[in-house]
């Protein structure tokens, strides 16, 4: 760390408001050992995250890979430092990859490629080939369980910690363990932007994560936070999430066979809710599980690309031990994975397809489904 030249963190592809708060808090923590920090969003960055952005702009050179797509708009001055100014300029590259490709393959030993929030190099689009081609040092920060394609990056240093809330969190250790950089006011938002949205605002949180927690909001308050966070969804997400409903399919799978079958209310068959939708699959999946399915599948396609999101109640979880990403998804494809709860895969296949591949992974460990 005392020696780093160029750093560029990279975070994985549409960020999420804890990729970003975390290549936020990275930046600030690197400024003292970095000569100069490029911060690259691969495919950009989802609504949310976008909107933290505009609250907490970077103020190193950002590069936002659209691919296919070439336009630039002008960096605006680098010194938004610490000015409460929400509408501050931010200086902002919309590149194709190229100029993201370009400067990695310029990088070398003294150089330092920070991954994070992710360590599948699917995640990382189109700049996967050119981080595993750089001769920069390589080091991940992520909570996420480690892709058996990770070591295909070529990472010096991985910092994993599936136990982590976020990677924020661990983004906070760092700072602790270097001590040489006391936590600000927009740093201690950022980490906890980020926490609040990978435990959904501490639903899920650990007692590990609460400490911490309460550290930052010496400096910041938890409204404030939530504020930021708080969306009203738009038309077309609303009326996604009811069509899911609207046409979703369901099937139940009996537990009497299961193990802990009778433990203590466990005794209801398990619902699985499938369907499809033109756009915001992922929201649609989190809606079904909201309106009580244990398991939802819901399918989106985008030309021959078909897209699946899965989303599972923790109860769930508990009861099935079938991880989203890790024991379904990831074997329908290497394309695919996720958390236990939560997972998405995007293939190039049809709709019907990708169901059934799906379908026919549940069905090898949870038995028979019967359709409801
Ligand atoms: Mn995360």
């Amino acid at each position: 760390m005392r020696s780093v030249k160029h750093l560029c963190i990279i975070t994985h592809r549409l960020a999420d408001v804890d990729a970003y708060c975390s290549v936020y808090a990275l930046s600030t923590l690197f400024k003292k050992y970095a000569k100069d920090i490029i911060a690259v969003f691969p495919e950009g960055l989802n609504a949310i995250a976008n909107k933290v952005m505009h609250d907490l702009p970077l103020d190193v050179k950002v590069i936002i890979v659209n691919e296919g797509k070439e336009y630039r708009e002008n960096k605006g001055g680098g010194n938004g430092s610490n000015n409460d100014n929400n509408s501050s300029s931010y200086g902002i590259t919309r590149s194709t990859r190229d100029e993201a490709i370009g400067m990695l393959e310029y990088y070398d030993k003294d150089d330092l490629i920070l991954i994070v929030d992710t360590n599948n190099p699917v995640m990382l689009a189109g700049v996967s080939e050119a981080v595993t081609k750089s001769k920069a040092r390589k080091m991940v920060i992520d909570h996420h369980p480690i892709a058996v394609e990770a070591s295909r990056l070529g990472f010096d240093e991985m910092r994993v910690d599936v136990d982590a809330s976020s990677t924020c969190e661990m983004v906070y250790r760092l700072f602790k363990e270097l001590r040489s950089r006391r936590i600000g006011r927009n740093v201690a938002k950022a980490l906890l932007l980020g926490v609040l949205t990978d435990t959904q605002n501490l639903a899920i949180a650990r007692c590990a994560t609460i400490s911490m927690v309460a550290e930052m909001c010496k400096l910041v308050s938890l409204e404030e936070c939530r504020s930021i966070l708080t969306v009203e969804r738009d038309y077309s997400e609303r009326i996604a999430r009811l069509r899911a409903a609207q046409r979703c399919k369901l099937y139940k799978v009996n537990t009497d066979n299961m193990v802990d079958a009778n433990r203590d209310g466990y005794s209801s068959p398990i619902i699985i809710a499938v369907s499809s939708v033109g756009s915001h699959h992922a929201s649609a999946a989190k809606a079904l599980v909201d309106l009580g399915a244990d398991l939802s599948i819901v399918i989106s396609s985008e030309g021959s690309i078909a897209k699946a999101s899965l989303r599972s109640t923790q109860s769930f979880y508990a009861r099935t031990m079938l991880h989203l990403g890790n024991d379904v998804l990831a074997r329908v494809s290497s394309a695919g994975g996720g958390h236990s709860t939560a997972a998405s895969i995007a293939l190039e296949m049809g709709e019907a397809e990708l169901t059934k591949r799906i379908l026919q992974v549940i069905r090898e460990r949870l038995g028979r489904l019967d359709t409801l």
